[in-house]
């Protein structure tokens, strides 16, 4: 099985710092190495990312079309804004869930839509930074029923 891709989207780099009344208090570096110790648990590779920029993150989509078999993704604010990002997703064959470590329909109503739930096969959210781990597990489960 070709790796996982785990991608972030913007601010997330300040995990841990930044709200962490709303985020938490792990960085994404801790989020990283508890993704690592599942996926070898499970026994599948992994390649985590994070970038502020948009168009970085569509090049990691990009890439991902023949290096992953499956995409895990906090797009993170562009969730509400990119229109790139959802095409980009849907020219990748795999599972893909979407993580949001906040109850983002708990939120504001621009946090209420996402484009990227247009692609995605499964959505997390508020269930924190473990959303990250629920994922992995989803997407392992998917790939293994083929
Ligand atoms: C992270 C962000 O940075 C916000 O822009 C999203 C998401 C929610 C999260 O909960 O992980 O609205």
């Amino acid at each position: 099985m070709k790796p996982i891709h785990i991608l972030n989207g913007p601010n997330l780099n300040l995990l841990g710092k930044r709200q962490p009344e709303v985020y938490g208090h792990e960085t994404l570096t801790d989020v990283e190495a508890r993704c690592a110790a599942l996926a070898a648990d499970l026994g599948v590779a992994l390649h985590f990312a994070q970038s502020n920029h948009e168009g970085a993150i569509v090049e990691m989509i990009h890439a991902a079309r023949d290096a992953a078999s499956a995409i895990v993704i906090n797009p993170a604010a562009y969730t509400h804004t990119s229109v790139a990002i959802l095409d980009a997703l849907n020219a990748f064959d795999g599972p893909v869930i979407e993580v949001h470590i906040s109850n983002v329909h708990k939120r504001e109503s621009f946090r209420h839509h996402s484009y990227v739930s247009l692609r995605a096969d499964g959505v997390i959210a508020g269930c924190g930074t473990e959303g990250y781990l629920l994922a992995l597990r989803r997407v392992v489960s998917l790939l293994r029923a083929g």
